[in-house]
């Protein structure tokens, strides 16, 4: 079982698409000097973990493909870089978490550059390799596409080899093949080098459920197991997040071994109320798989979030109605669990795939100047000055999706109900009105009552007997709100916070 890592545990993370967030250079592409830059920015917000999308050279934009797991990619920095930016995060009491990708890597990194030499290569069995004649055997030829894949074919050829390999992602990125005693050691370097000697605090694990191949897909929650060994033998307060993107019955085993796993049955729950103005009982689903992750874990924590660098962003989602930008944020951050803010959502920026589409730089000002910390390595089709306010104006406006942002969070650092991460405190409110998503998150200090309009129409709120007494106001985004809730109407998209006293 995995170490007790309940005082360890930051509750609010934001994930950082590194080369979209600050330049700090010029040369329009983000980097770890940009990120230090604003990392009093964060603190501000809030912000007590961030994940760093890859940071490892790569010939990617996205950085996925990795050729060095011990180095910085150029364009983002140097190791000093890095080691300066974990200082200064630490400073402020910001955990850092590395995306560590090692179910593939790219074509170029040195081992695969060995493997694909020939049949006997050392460096060989790092990979998977096989015959057509094999592969048509165990009819693994073709694959029925995932949420994350939408590879079919996953057998790429090696030019005059007999032999292909296996890369589920795309041929650039060939799979690595854990049965090799010889690569588990070198994942072991890898591990100790980053928490130890570097001193990062956790890792987001990517492609979490795909470490093994589809046709040995039982042995990959087994890795974890080992894997978790691992990292509890160096450092066993460091966090792990892992990527597993698919049904929660498919994902609860992960918890096993695990801290955390991203919710994304929630994620796309929270997109289509908010969309469709209508509940579909997400405090019961929820309220399951809390008991299914229970079972493999008590100290589970649920990694929460309305998208990432892999969805379209929540603002396109909702079709930049900003009321219900700001009602999906308030949402995510009066629900149990840990939430992950992808950055810029704050400043409710936008974007659909395309996957760049989705990564496109943050709007710290006004894109007018030429040398700015808004980079421009890419050229901005949905978050431009036209669409966005830039976070600089939004600072100094106190309806600003930015301070509703800052406001949320800080409420839920200083209510011990939102904040509580263990053991989720979550039960539903009747309200009968599928359009009213209500919520009671019961705690020894204080418990709360939350509402949420999701329609346009103004509510009528009773609360059932047993509710009564939470009649004072916490907080509300509802203006004719004050005091005590003795007016039982609530305007449209608007939340409400409800204590006893
Ligand atoms: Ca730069
Ligand atoms: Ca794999």
């Amino acid at each position: 079982m995995i170490a007790d890592k309940s005082r360890f545990i930051p509750r609010i993370c934001y994930e950082i698409f590194v080369r979209s967030f600050c330049d700090s250079n010029g040369d329009g592409i983000g980097d770890l000097q940009g990120i230090i830059s604003k990392l009093d920015y964060l603190a501000e917000l809030g912000i007590e973990a961030i994940w760093l999308t890859p940071i490892h050279p790569s010939p990617s934009y996205h950085k996925y493909d990795v050729t060095d797991y011990y180095s910085i990619e150029p364009e983002y920095g140097t190791l000093e870089d890095f080691k300066t930016l974990l200082a200064a995060a630490h400073e402020r009491n910001i955990q850092i978490y590395l995306d560590l990708i090692i179910n593939h890597t790219s074509t170029l990194h040195p081992w695969f550059a060995e493997a694909r030499k020939s049949h006997d290569n050392v460096f060989r069995n790092f990979y998977w390799w096989m015959t057509p004649p094999q592969i048509e055997a165990l009819g693994i030829s073709k694959r029925e596409t995932s949420d994350d894949s939408q590879v079919v074919y996953p057998w790429h050829d090696n030019p005059e080899d007999q032999e292909k390999y296996y890369g589920l992602f795309f041929k650039g990125m060939p799979d690595l093949n854990y049965h090799s005693e010889a690569l588990r050691a070198e994942l072991e370097k890898i591990i100790r080098f980053w928490l130890v000697e570097i001193g990062v605090d956790g890792f987001r694990l990517d492609a979490a459920r795909h470490i093994y191949p589809d046709w040995e897909k039982e042995e990959s929650i087994g890795f974890w197991d080992y894997f978790s060994k691992l990292v509890n033998n160096v450092k066993p307060d460091a966090f792990t997040v892992a990527e597993v993107w698919a049904e929660t019955e498919e994902v609860a085993p992960y918890f096993r071994y695990l801290n955390a796993t991203f919710h994304f049955d929630l994620s796309f729950a929270l997109q289509r109320i908010v969309v469709q103005e209508h509940d579909e009982e997400i405090v019961e689903k929820l309220r399951e798989s809390y008991s299914l992750f229970e079972k493999y874990n008590p100290l589970f924590i649920d990694a929460i979030m309305l998208t990432n660098h892999d969805q379209d962003r929540i603002g396109s989602v909702v079709s930049n109605h900003k009321a219900k930008i700001k009602l999906a944020a308030s949402i995510l951050l009066t629900l149990p669990g840990q939430p992950y803010l992808y950055y810029g959502e704050e400043i409710g920026m936008l974007g659909t795939k395309p996957d760049p589409y989705i990564r496109e730089p943050f709007l710290w000002s006004e894109n007018e100047s030429e040398v700015s910390e808004n980079t421009h390595w890419i050229h901005a089709q949905f978050s431009t000055n036209q669409t966005i306010t830039p976070l600089f104006e939004q600072k100094s406006d106190p309806n600003s999706i930015y301070h509703h942002y800052r406001a949320l969070i800080s409420l839920r650092k200083t209510e011990p109900a939102l904040s509580q991460i263990f053991a989720p405190n979550l039960h539903r409110v009747c309200l009968h009105d599928d359009q009213l998503l209500a919520y009671f998150r019961p705690h020894v200090d204080k418990s709360l009552v939350i509402i949420h309009n999701l329609s346009g129409d103004i509510k009528n709120v009773y609360l059932p007997e047993d509710k009564a007494d939470f009649k004072n106001i916490l907080y509300s985004t509802d203006s004719s709100h004050s005091g005590a809730f003795s007016h039982a109407e609530l305007a449209p998209y608007c939340s409400l916070i409800l204590s006893v006293q």
